[in-house]
């Protein structure tokens, strides 16, 4: 089990995916929430993120950018983002890098159960775009360096969801 687990980190580079599976974002509206904390790594998923959905068509324009404090405020940045603008999928992105206390557990679990939360009320994609890492160099490795970026998975990953959505809520309205 421990080898199979490790096996698929080390094979799994986070800016590999087909570029022929993914759909269009050219009517998307998508909005990115990004922490302050630890902002050298933050800043690389942002560049990732925003570089990858303007590859697929996402408008520049039609991309807002609003930053947090910390990872923990994540889920309320994408909250105010749908209820204050309108869009297609909301990407969460942060960095929280293991410490000596137990915050590390309480803010990734916080983080993750409210991002999770909030696409279900929302009925939209709200994308966890969050490096949980032991430490600095796996979070550099994971923000551009040897193991891809989390952004353009992040990126992938709101295209894939919305376009989910859309398709399904037009096939029902047939
Ligand atoms: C307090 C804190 C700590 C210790 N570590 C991180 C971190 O590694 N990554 C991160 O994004 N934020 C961290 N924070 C800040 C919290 O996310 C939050 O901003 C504060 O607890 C205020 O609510």
């Amino acid at each position: 089990m421990t080898i199979l687990a490790i096996m698929t980190t080390k094979k799994t580079n986070l800016s590999v995916y087909n570029p022929d599976m993914i759909p269009s974002g050219k009517d998307l509206r998508i909005g990115i929430v990004v922490s302050e904390w630890n902002t050298t790594i933050t800043n690389s998923l942002l560049e990732g993120a925003y570089s990858t959905l303007v590859k697929h068509g996402v408008a520049d324009e039609n991309i807002t950018v609003e930053h947090v404090p910390g990872s923990f405020e994540l889920p309320t940045g994408a909250k105010f983002m749908f209820k204050y603008g309108k869009y297609d999928a909301v990407i969460c992105l942060g960095c929280v890098i293991q410490g000596e206390t137990r915050h590390f557990d309480f803010i990734c679990d916080a983080v993750a159960n409210a991002i999770a939360q909030l696409a279900m009320d929302e009925n939209r994609p709200v994308i966890f775009g969050v490096l949980t890492t032991n430490d600095m160099q796996q979070a550099i490795d994971r923000s551009g360096g040897k193991h891809g970026n989390k952004g353009v998975e992040a990126a992938i990953t709101a295209l894939k969801m919305a376009d989910m959505r859309i398709r399904m809520k037009k096939s029902t309205s047939k």
